[in-house]
């Protein structure tokens, strides 16, 4: 079976799927495009125009979350829990970190100071909601390693650059979640899951979109 994930470097959607490739220790291959300029091809085999694209030999799979199901349905040692209930609810947690990351889309870019500020109180009120249901540590459900970890670590990356680079910070005071941040950010399948220029991308996309956290970015 050959695997070729079609990617885009800042893409958090794509990071997950490259988290659970490396989880599972899958050979694959990954083709970078420029969403902003996408190629012909692309357009032509992704129904939404969105990355990731993963081609399993000549069929392709679209949504992250399709991909890692995929990724982790086809392999041995399971990233989801046995438990059809407990199943369900890391499903719904992986939904819950999509609704994060867009909110983070909205934190990078926008001009408008309320927006900025409603991004900002939104975000905070997410993570404080997963503070309230988070497992002692050191991962979502414990020791084991799931699909919701992949699904939450590209956005504490995110997070951690916007304070890093930005000063704008979400986490404080939420010691379970800065625990798990901590915990994925320092986990080699998370710090190999993206390319090794990513915080100088990212802070450069920052830059050019010249939105509110752009200018809080140090030139
Ligand atoms: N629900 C999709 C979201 C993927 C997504 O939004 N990808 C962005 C890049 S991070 C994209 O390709 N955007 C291009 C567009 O919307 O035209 C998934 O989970 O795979």
């Amino acid at each position: 079976m050959n695997l070729e994930l079609v990617s885009f470097k800042l893409c958090p959607y794509v990071q997950r799927a490259v988290i659970a490739l490396k989880e599972k220790q899958l050979p694959y291959t990954i083709t970078y495009i420029d969403i902003m300029d996408p190629p012909d091809w692309f357009k032509e085999i992704s129904p939404l125009g969105k990355v990731p694209l993963l081609k399993v030999d000549n069929e392709v799979l679209f949504e992250s979350a399709v991909i890692s199901e995929y990724i982790n349905e086809t392999t041995s040692g399971s990233l989801h829990p046995d438990d059809a209930l407990i199943r369900a609810k890391h499903r719904g947690w992986i939904e819950f970190a999509s609704s994060c990351l867009e909110t983070i889309y909205t934190l990078n870019t926008t001009d408008d100071q309320e927006a900025f500020d409603e991004a900002v109180e939104t975000m905070k009120s997410r993570l404080e909601k997963i503070e309230s249901i988070l497992s002692a540590g050191p991962l979502f459900s414990g020791e084991k390693f799931s699909l919701v970890d992949a699904a939450f670590a590209p956005l504490f990356m995110r997070l951690n650059l916007l304070n890093n680079l930005a000063g704008i910070s979400t986490l404080d005071g939420l010691s379970r979640v800065s625990a798990w941040s901590n915990q994925l950010l320092q986990r080699e399948t998370v710090q190999k899951s993206v390319v090794e220029e990513f915080p100088m991308i990212y802070r450069g996309m920052l830059k050019m979109k010249a939105g509110i956290a752009g200018s809080k970015v140090e030139d």
